[in-house]
Formats: structure tokens, C-alpha cells, sequence
């Protein structure tokens, strides 16, 4: 069993973040239950902060747009002192600008995640998720040894 906590970043200050379930990660979560088997999938509001470590999670995928980039930055940031789990970043904003990736995201998922966040999780579920490994995942960027590294652009569904 592999647990998958999806964190949409939401800034509730504004009127437009609601808490309405994301469909970008809603599109993750269906695409991971029709291809995967043994997976418990959580999609939850960046406002439930120091609860996260409730789901137990094996990895965690944040979505986020530009407006709410530096939320995801400190979520990333606090996952990371609570538990050394992966943690996926995709959406608009790190999709345009992946050298944003921060110390504490590991992957940051460029353009359609379906495919890709799967192989990742994959690579969670079969305890093979490394640099090494990501080299195979099309569709992302990661840091290795300090550098940026994009593996080519993944076809699009
Ligand atoms: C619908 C929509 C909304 C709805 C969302 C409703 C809902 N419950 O889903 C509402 C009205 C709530 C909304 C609000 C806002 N929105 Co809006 N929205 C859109 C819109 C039109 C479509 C988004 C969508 O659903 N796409 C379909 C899904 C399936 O695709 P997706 O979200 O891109 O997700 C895919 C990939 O990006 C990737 N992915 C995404 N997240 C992750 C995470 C991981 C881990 C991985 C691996 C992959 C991955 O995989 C997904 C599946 O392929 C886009 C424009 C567009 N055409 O994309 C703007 C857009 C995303 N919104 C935008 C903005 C600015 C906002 C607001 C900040 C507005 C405001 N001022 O408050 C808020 C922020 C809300 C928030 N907390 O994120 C901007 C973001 C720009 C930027 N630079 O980041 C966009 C691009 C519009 C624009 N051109 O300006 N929005």
C-alpha cells in the first residue's frame, strides 16, 4: 500500500480559493486509482497545515498557481522538517518556471501530471524513488548534485 496526500495550496484570504477540490488533482487522484493497485489517495486545503502528518503520508503532490507559489514553499519546507518524504510539485507556476524548485521539492512535474505523477508514485511504491531513477520519468525536473536537471518533455494525453 502506497499513501498519496494531495495538497492543493489555497490562500484563504482570497474569495476565488475555495475550498473546492482542485480538478487538476482530482484528474491525479483518478488516473492513480484506475492504473494502480494498493493505493489510498487524500486530497486535501493547505489549510489543514500541521495535520498533514495524520494521512501517513509515502509521498505528497502539491498544485499550486503563481499567487500561491510561496505557500507551497513554506508547506514544502514544514513536510520536509516533520519527515523526509518525496514531494511532488505540479500546475502552472512550476510548470513555466521549474528552476523555482525549491531545496525542500524533489520533482517538479511540467504540464500534464497524470503519467508522469504515476510512474512517480511508482518509483514511491516499489522504494526505488531516487535521482537515479527520475533520470526515466519524462515530463519533470529535479535537482541532482545541485543541478536542474529536465528529463524532455512528456507526450501529452
Ligand atoms: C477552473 C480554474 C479555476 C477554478 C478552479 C475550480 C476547481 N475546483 O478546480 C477557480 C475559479 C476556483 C480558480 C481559482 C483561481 N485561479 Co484559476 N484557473 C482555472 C482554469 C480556467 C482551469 C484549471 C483546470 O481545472 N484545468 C484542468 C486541470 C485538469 O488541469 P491543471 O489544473 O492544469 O492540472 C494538470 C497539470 O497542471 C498537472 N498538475 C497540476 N497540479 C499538479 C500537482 C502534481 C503533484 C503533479 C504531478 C501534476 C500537477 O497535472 C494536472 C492533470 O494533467 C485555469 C486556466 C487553464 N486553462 O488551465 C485557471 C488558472 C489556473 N487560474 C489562475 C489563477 C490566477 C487563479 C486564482 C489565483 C484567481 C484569484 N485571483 O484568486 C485562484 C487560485 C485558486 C487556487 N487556490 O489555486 C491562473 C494561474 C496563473 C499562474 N501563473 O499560476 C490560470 C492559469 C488562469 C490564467 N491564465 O491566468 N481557477
Amino acid at each position: 500500500m502506497v499513501n498519496v496526500l494531495l495538497v492543493q495550496t489555497v490562500n484563504s484570504a482570497r474569495n476565488l480559493d475555495a475550498n473546492d477540490t482542485p480538478l487538476g488533482l482530482a484528474y491525479l487522484a483518478g488516473y492513480l486509482r484506475v492504473h494502480m493497485k494498493d493505493v489510498s489517495i487524500n486530497i486535501i486545503s493547505s489549510d489543514e497545515k500541521l495535520d498533514f502528518m495524520k494521512y501517513k503520508p509515502d509521498i505528497v503532490g502539491m498544485t499550486s498557481v503563481s499567487q500561491n507559489f510561496n505557500i507551497a514553499k513554506e508547506l514544502a519546507a514544514m513536510i520536509k522538517k516533520e519527515k523526509n518524504i518525496p514531494i511532488a510539485i505540479g500546475g502552472h507556476h512550476i510548470s513555466a518556471l521549474p528552476h523555482l524548485l525549491t531545496k525542500d521539492m524533489d520533482v517538479a512535474a511540467i504540464g500534464e501530471g497524470e503519467q508522469t505523477f504515476l510512474e512517480i508514485v511508482e518509483l514511491v511504491k516499489s522504494k526505488k524513488f531516487s535521482a537515479a531513477n527520475l533520470h526515466n520519468v519524462k515530463g519533470i525536473a529535479f535537482r541532482e548534485n545541485g543541478k536542474m536537471v529536465f528529463t524532455g518533455p512528456r507526450e501529452r494525453l
